[in-house]
């Protein structure tokens, strides 16, 4: 068995069965063993980027790692970004780079590079096979590095000898770790302090935002009268209607400290203290109200949901009634203009049951937001560490992960720019996809930002750096060469039309909406 075949045998063996890859010739040996081992789902993308988001948004929704096999280190930088993205999402991801053969190293050949350096960046575990004979524990060795609670992107990289030489047998089958339980001595301290009156805050983040840990919120908001907030950074939350709905924590840092203040205790659940997402002139980075006392209920690699539960039994939180959450609908006619406000209500109407939606709005998501709140029951994944691009392949891999459920990507049209090769891979998988890109034509964020930097305003050269209308990008044509059937919405009747129409088929669609914000 050759090293390829056997980190194939390691890794369907452990579990891991779909692989999102874009290989060269240092890794054609692992393409050869796709067909000898069976098993393996390997899934073509056309961009690195899309591997790595594709991979991010498979073990949000499954909680297990895919495998990602990269091309050297132009490959491996090329998807940087959103392994940096499934870095803060926590997704334990199996990131198999190919090394040139150990002979060849010495030659700085064209395509060398530090790989490891680049590995760095995202993830503390980086491993170099060593030798044809390490292979499969090597492998072994690294599933068992990414399904070390809370999840993280595992890196492997792979000199391409070592998958053409004998290798010996696959690695051992690796069992995955439960999350610890924090202590009772823990879970009553902090009974205490809820009991004590005092104003007191529960921040929840990670897998604590699952439907059981926002029901202990629930009962523990109902029974002693902590506010409960939400990461709005963490990877995947259960939303709509019927589910308690925890504030999302602002992104601006006035919004954010106005919902804070006040608080004298704030207790974590697999989450950090809350900072802001940039520092700007004269505003606060770290979001608590000064003097506001940080409690850790559950570090981000304990098990937040079971230290939630303990923390309602002992404080005697029974059912509590979930509050009404009411949000005006926008009223709108067929020949009204597509609005964030009128797209988001028609989304929040139409989005069918169990469905999962990935967000990479920016500037219409706070709009949004609210409607979604509203809509039947879904899983919602966020954007987590900030890097446009991750939208598309978030949603391709939700939708290999959950093949009986609607993933609807809500993207704006210059993040959407970042990887839309990801419609290329839906359309070879037939993922079950419907993208609605709110096309505005404009870096629109970057207005508000450049208010708030303290900066002079756009002149007529900076104004060219945030129209992204000239040429326009005509995302029907480009959908549809790239293999997705596409229409174009321009008014709200033709979006309400068009999202019913998509939501009905099984496979993918794309809605270019054009937004007048
Ligand atoms: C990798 C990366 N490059 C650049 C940025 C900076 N950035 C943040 S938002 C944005 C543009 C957003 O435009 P769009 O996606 O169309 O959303 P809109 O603001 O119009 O809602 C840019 C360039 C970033 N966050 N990540």
């Amino acid at each position: 068995m050759n090293g390829a075949e056997c980190l194939l045998r390691t890794l369907v063996s452990g579990g891991v069965d779909v692989c999102f890859m874009n290989p060269g010739t240092s890794e054609m040996q692992f393409v050869a063993a796709l067909d000898r081992v069976g098993g393996m789902r390997p899934i073509l993308c056309l961009f690195e980027g899309v591997c790595s988001g594709a991979a991010d948004g498979y073990a949000r929704m499954t909680g297990r790692p895919a495998a990602t096999l990269l091309h050297l280190g132009p490959g491996l930088a090329n998807g940087l970004s959103n392994f940096h993205n499934a870095r803060k999402a926590r997704s334990p991801i199996i990131s198999i780079v190919g090394e040139h053969s150990t002979q060849h190293q010495s030659y700085d050949a064209p395509l060398s590079a530090d790989i490891a350096a680049f590995a760095r960046t995202v993830s503390t575990e980086v491993r170099t096979v060593a030798t044809a004979h390490a292979i499969g524990a090597d492998a072994s060795a690294t599933i068992a590095a990414a399904l070390q609670s809370p999840g993280q992107v595992a890196m492997l990289i792979v000199p391409a000898d070592f998958s053409w030489s004998e290798a010996g047998s696959p690695g051992p089958v690796v069992a995955r770790p439960a999350p610890c339980v924090p202590e009772n001595g823990r879970v009553r301290e902090l009974t205490l302090s809820l009991r004590s009156g005092s104003a007191t805050g529960l921040l929840l983040g990670g897998r604590a935002l699952s439907g059981r840990g926002l029901e202990a919120a629930a009962r523990l908001a109902g029974s002693t009268g902590v506010r409960v907030f939400a990461d709005r950074n963490a990877a995947r939350m259960e939303s709509g209607r019927g589910r308690f709905q925890p504030e999302r924590i602002g992104y601006f840092p006035e919004q954010a400290t106005a919902q804070l203040s006040g608080l004298k205790d704030l207790i974590l659940v697999e989450a950090k203290a809350p900072v802001s997402f940039f520092g700007y002139p004269d505003q606060p980075s770290f979001l608590a109200p000064e003097g506001c006392r940080i409690h850790t209920l559950a570090e981000l690699e304990e098990d937040g949901t079971a230290a939630l539960e303990a923390l309602a039994v002992e404080c005697k939180a029974l059912a509590s009634p979930l509050p009404e959450q009411p949000h005006d609908a926008a009223s709108w006619t067929a020949e009204s203009a597509l609005t964030p406000d009128t797209a988001g209500s028609i989304v929040g109407a139409l989005l069918p049951e169990d469905a999962i939606v990935s967000d990479e709005l920016v500037s219409a998501a706070a709009a949004v937001w609210p409607y979604l709140a509203q809509a039947a029951p879904h899983d919602y994944l966020p954007v987590t560490g900030g890097s446009i691009g991750q939208g598309l392949p978030v949603a391709l891999g939700a939708a290999v992960a959950c093949p009986g459920r609607k993933v609807v990507a809500l993207e704006a049209d210059g993040s959407g720019m970042y990887t839309p090769q990801a419609l290329w891979s839906m359309a070879r998988e037939d993922a079950d996809v419907t993208v609605v890109i709110f096309a505005n034509n404009r870096y629109r964020i970057l207005d508000i930002e450049m208010q708030r930097t303290g900066a002079s305003g756009f002149g007529p050269i900076a104004e060219t750096m945030i129209d992204i209308g000239q040429p326009q990008i005509d995302w029907v044509k480009l959908s549809e060469s790239l293999g997705v059937q596409a229409v174009r919405a321009e008014t709200a009747g033709e979006f309400e039309s068009a999202f019913r129409s998509a939501l009905a088929v099984r496979g993918p669609r794309l809605i270019e909406a054009r937004i007048q914000d």
